[in-house]
């Protein structure tokens, strides 16, 4: 299923797709590999990723970081909705090898970054059980898995110009956001939906997952995450067909 664009404008394709998660330099490459970096503290944890090179994070996304969100209330396990999760995807189902894909972080960060699944996985998994909710009007109680998208990006630190964030993914989705809500403690990248791992209809590998988005910014099948300093034409799949942008719950 999908939207009924609002005006009768034709579907523009994306010129920006991005199939190369490999074109990034090596160069201070995440080495997680038996660094017992659960345990340690989120400060350590993104100094002693970057290959002891301690750069501090710069002013905009500490602020970002350590700004008192509000928080969105969660619900308890018992009110997930596991039937109401209609799978809403505008083109298919895209093929995606988990043990190839990588996430690549890259724009205005000083430490770009391409992310193995095992990289994610043993950055802290947090929880969360939030309503989601798409504008066509349904909605349901689910239970997300995955990493805080703040502590991927306080690795892959970004420039004190990044403003936006572009998700681009393997269909052929792109959605923009402010990097306030990217900062939010409960926006994450999942890669589990109640308790188990996310299927393939539900975006896996990776999704963005936030209690303070409707569903239309909520991308499946995450490739690529372009921090940037503006916005371009492009807004995301929905906004440049007439939806709004900010698009908060
Ligand atoms: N890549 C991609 N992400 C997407 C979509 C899509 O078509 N492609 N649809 C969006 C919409 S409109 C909604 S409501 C949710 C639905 O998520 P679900 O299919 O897991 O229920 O995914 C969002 N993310
Ligand atoms: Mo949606």
């Amino acid at each position: 299923m999908s939207h009924e664009p609002p005006q009768n404008q034709s579907q523009k394709t994306l010129e920006n797709e991005d199939d190369d998660t490999d074109i990034l330099p090596r160069r201070r490459f995440l080495n997680l590999a038996g660094a017992g970096l659960l345990t340690i503290g989120f400060g350590s944890l993104a100094e002693g990723i970057v290959g002891g090179v301690s750069e501090p994070l710069n002013q905009q996304v500490e602020t970002l970081i350590f700004k008192p969100h509000q928080l969105v209330p969660e619900f308890p396990l018992s009110a997930i909705e596991p039937e109401k999760l209609i799978v809403n995807s505008f083109r298919g189902t895209p093929a995606i090898n988990p043990v190839s894909y990588r996430l690549t972080v890259d724009g205005n960060v000083n430490n770009p970054l391409s992310l193995s699944l095992q990289d994610l996985q043993i950055l802290p998994l947090t929880s969360m059980v939030i309503r989601h909710v798409c504008v066509e009007g349904w909605a349901a109680i689910v239970q997300w898995g995955g990493v805080k998208l703040r502590d991927i990006l306080a690795i892959a630190q970004p420039s004190s110009q990044a403003k936006y964030a572009y998700f681009y993914s393997a269909d052929g989705y792109y959605e923009s956001w402010d990097l306030d809500s990217v900062m939010h403690p409960q926006t994450m990248m999942a890669y589990q939906k109640n308790g188990q791992a996310l299927t393939p209809e539900n975006g896996a590998p990776l999704r963005l997952a936030s209690p303070i988005k409707l569903g239309y910014k909520l991308s499946k099948w995450v490739t690529r995450i372009e921090l940037t300093t503006e916005l371009t034409s492009k807004r995301g799949y929905w906004e440049d067909l007439g939806y709004e942008w900010y698009a908060g719950l």
